[in-house]
């Protein structure tokens, strides 16, 4: 069965005024369409449709090298994507609670320094990409950066977070300044999901 776009899991105007309605708007409608077109394309091109999205990014190896950068694209941009959006929600932001929170004190000393060092990440990164919370192959927690639509799936970690920082994904309101971007999209958070993730990973 082909790929379909995830209807977007709130309005396009929800996360006002932290992500703004035309940006959310755009990068669902048209970006993630995009990449779901095209992941229908590449797979079809290289012969694995009606596979899982994520049994093709967690096994990229297997398809034919010719025909595995497109998946890898377009599967990566499909599966981040919506990951992204249900990485955030309406009136969320603050803090996680329970084994996530006791997880990131232990591992980075407290939230603030969490946020400040993930903030530094995703700021740094260079060029088009996202910062993720993933849970690595050593079962901790890690703060790390992938290019363009690289998927943690496909790199054996267990995401938990991400912030997308291609420039589509802020420029229209935040024009050049991503670390604006990143200090508004903390306000959206969506704690409650981030610790779901981390009950099934851990
Ligand atoms: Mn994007």
């Amino acid at each position: 069965m082909a790929f379909t776009l995830p209807p977007l899991p709130y309005a396009y105007d929800a996360l006002e005024p932290h992500y703004d309605a035309q940006t959310v708007e755009i990068h669902h409608s048209k970006h993630h369409q995009t990449y779901t077109t095209k992941l229908n394309e590449a797979v079809a091109a290289a012969g694995v449709e009606g596979k899982d999205v994520e049994d093709l990014l967690a096994n990229l190896d297997s398809i034919p090298e010719a025909k595995r950068g497109p998946v890898r694209n377009h599967g990566g941009g499909y599966w981040n994507h919506q990951f992204f959006w249900e990485s955030m929600a309406p009136n969320a932001g603050g803090s996680p609670s329970g084994a996530l929170a006791d997880a990131i004190n232990q591992k980075f000393g407290s939230l603030d320094q969490f946020k400040e060092a993930f903030s530094a990440k995703a700021a740094a990164h260079f060029g088009s990409g996202w910062a993720w919370l993933v849970v690595n192959e050593k079962n901790e927690l890690e703060i790390t950066d992938t290019h363009d639509q690289v998927c943690p799936l496909s790199l054996g970690h267990k995401p938990l977070l991400t912030i997308d920082v291609w420039e589509h994904a802020y420029y229209l309101k935040f024009k050049n300044v991503r670390p604006d971007w990143i200090k508004s999209w903390w306000n959206v958070v969506n704690w409650s999901e981030v610790e779901k993730r981390y009950a099934a990973a851990s």
